[in-house]
């Protein structure tokens, strides 16, 4: 387990009697794991993990001191936990999140024990030392809050305003949670953040930049894999597989609004390059006058968009090469080097 965390992050092998440490110190923060509005797949995907199992994790790794799905107590019992590692350790645990906010009419499309989500989130989750959002739900709304949202669901930085760190995928991968509390335990820091909150070490690059298509590449397919920021393909779930190696394209969980944006599934790829280009050029975007919206020089974006309708792979490659849009490292726009957003 030790191993396969320390290949996530990038580590040395040399490192793993350190994790091991690390993972096992009697100084582990305690945990407090909330579910809001989800299929709860998210959890579904821990309890099957296999590298780490469910019980190295739950037992080594973490401290968990409040899980709905899987702590024997409840009702009030369960409460109590809940409160008692808030008033004892406020300020020093970790809570995990998985789901989104329904915000809609103060939030009375979810509650828990007699409160509602939007409550119980805005009481526990300011006064975590931090906050991993796990699953593409809790960290951009995911698909309870797809089109037409009528509960009015968001992302838990969107919903309260704290800022979070985000593992997406619908579902994430339990590795990458682990890797990340991991990196907190060795270094005592959250890992490196895209501007989405999301960590570079399982969130940095493309799936298709590295992509090894087991099967063939399912490009045909409208595969997302161009667009999609995961490590799915690099680590495997359960050390086993992947979407693509399972011969089915990727659709772009770990993406925000991947719903809106790639669905129907099956859509052409450039269709959700431009969502995904419209998404990171905001709010400079004015589309309308095919310009770049950073630089703000004609740039024939919809002349290019046209002319490699039917060649998406060379639409995707003259979009990074007009807007070179490198979010993580520099924080600016290439070509024009203007701050963005
Ligand atoms: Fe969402 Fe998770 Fe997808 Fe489901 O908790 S990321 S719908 S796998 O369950 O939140
Ligand atoms: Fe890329 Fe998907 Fe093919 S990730 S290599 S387009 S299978």
């Amino acid at each position: 387990m030790c191993g396969a965390v320390a290949a996530t992050l990038g580590l040395e092998a040399s490192m793993v009697p350190q994790i091991a440490k690390a993972l096992t110190s009697d100084t582990r923060p305690p945990v407090v794991w909330l579910h809001f509005a989800e299929c709860t797949g998210c959890s579904e995907a821990f309890l099957r993990a296999e590298n780490p199992g469910v019980e190295d994790i739950l037992f080594d790794v973490l401290n968990v001191t409040y899980h709905e799905t899987l702590q024997v107590a409840c009702g009030e019992k369960a409460e109590h936990n809940l409160n008692e590692t808030i008033a004892n350790h406020e300020g020093e645990f970790i809570c995990i999140v998985e789901g989104a906010i329904p915000t809609a009419d103060n939030g009375v499309y979810g509650t828990v024990g007699g409160r509602t989500m939007l409550e119980i989130a805005q009481a526990v989750i300011p006064k975590a030392k931090h906050t991993i959002c796990f699953g593409t739900c809790s960290a951009f709304g995911g698909l309870p809050a797809a089109a037409p949202n009528p509960t009015g669901a968001k992302g838990v930085k969107d919903a309260i305003g704290v800022d979070t760190i985000n593992i997406t995928g619908c579902p994430p991968s339990p590795l990458n949670l682990v890797a990340c509390i991991t990196n907190y335990l060795l270094y005592n820091q959250m890992p490196a953040r895209r501007l989405d909150g999301r960590p570079t070490f399982c969130h940095g690059e493309t799936i298709h930049s590295t992509c090894t298509v087991p099967h063939g590449c399912l490009e045909g397919y409208n595969c997302k894999g161009p667009t999609t920021y995961n490590n799915c393909h690099t680590q495997l779930y359960n050390g086993e597989s992947w979407c693509v190696q399972a011969e089915h394209q990727c659709i772009g969980c770990s993406e925000a609004n991947f719903w809106d944006n790639n669905a129907p599934f099956y859509n052409p790829m450039w269709d959700s390059m431009f969502h995904t280009f419209r998404r990171y050029a905001e709010p400079h975007a004015d589309m309308t006058t095919a310009q770049c919206a950073p630089c703000h020089k004609a740039n024939n974006m919809f002349e290019v968009e046209e002319s490699q309708v039917e060649n998406p792979r060379k639409f995707q490659q003259q979009i990074h090469l007009i807007h070179k849009i490198e979010l993580d490292s520099t924080k600016k726009c290439a070509k024009c080097h203007t701050d963005l957003p």
